[in-house]
């Protein structure tokens, strides 16, 4: 099955860092539509089970931690090839190896505090934006 809808947060290193507005301007740029959107902070509950994927990894406890040091704004965004086109407009994992102009050249600081993070596949689009906003039947 294939959607048109992704999902993202901007994690806690861009938020503290100041780029929530120019990172939501790359994102309109880019032609996506903000179906919902939140700040939120992450509980070290919520954020094992968004990341339980990862769990066995040694960077786990790391990214957890991270992830729960403070607020987020998560997001569904909506475009034609949403899933596909929200990784190339965010560029690599690590930043070092991000296209130039990508979010994560331009506003992440390492492989660990990476700026944002857009869902991977159409499933996962799915399980990570009602895991955000379960109950929102209007989204
Ligand atoms: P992406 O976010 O590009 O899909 P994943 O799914 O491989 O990348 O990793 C999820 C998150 O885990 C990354 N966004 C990053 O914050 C963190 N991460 C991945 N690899 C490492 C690593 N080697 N060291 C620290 N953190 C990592």
């Amino acid at each position: 099955m294939t959607t048109n809808r992704t999902f993202t947060m901007i994690k806690p290193d861009a938020v503290e860092n100041g780029h929530i507005g120019a990172i939501l301007d790359k994102i309109n740029a880019g032609g996506f539509r903000i179906v919902a959107m939140k700040m939120t902070q992450m509980t070290q509950r919520d954020a094992e089970a968004f990341y339980a994927i990862h769990n066995e990894r040694p960077f786990f406890g790391e990214l957890v931690a991270f992830m729960t040091r403070g607020p987020i704004i998560a997001a569904i965004l909506e475009k034609e090839n949403a899933v596909e086109d929200f990784r190339s407009l965010i560029g690599a994992t690590n930043p070092a190896d991000a296209a130039d102009g990508t979010i994560r050249k331009l506003y992440a600081t390492s492989l660990g505090e990476n700026a944002v993070h857009g869902s991977d596949s159409d499933e996962n689009a799915k399980i990570e934006g009602d895991f955000h906003f379960s109950g929102r039947e209007q989204f």
